[in-house]
């Protein structure tokens, strides 16, 4: 299963884009920013140590950068 850690207001909706265009399924795990900051939660950081999103799971494999996980996507679940 595809987990996408999806931070609220940020680039990680082109990511969900991606997987509803590819039909894949998928389970969202969201994350709220520092209401003051505006940053992200220490507990992104627990996931890969960038701490930003969008950061995907795909069978034990994480995965960090919008286009790094565009390119693995599209080339394994792309038709
Ligand atoms: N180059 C990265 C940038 C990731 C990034 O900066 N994400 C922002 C959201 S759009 C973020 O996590 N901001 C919260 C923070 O920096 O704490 C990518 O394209 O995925």
């Amino acid at each position: 299963m595809i987990t996408v850690h999806h931070l609220e207001n940020s680039r990680s909706q082109r990511v969900l884009w991606l997987l509803e265009e590819l039909g894949l399924d998928y389970e969202v795990k969201r994350y709220e920013r520092d209401p003051e900051t505006r940053l992200a939660p220490p507990a992104l950081k627990t996931v890969h140590p960038l701490g930003k999103s969008p950061v995907i799971s795909d069978d034990g494999l994480v995965i960090a950068e919008t286009g790094a996980i565009i390119d693995y996507l599209v080339g394994k679940y792309g038709d």
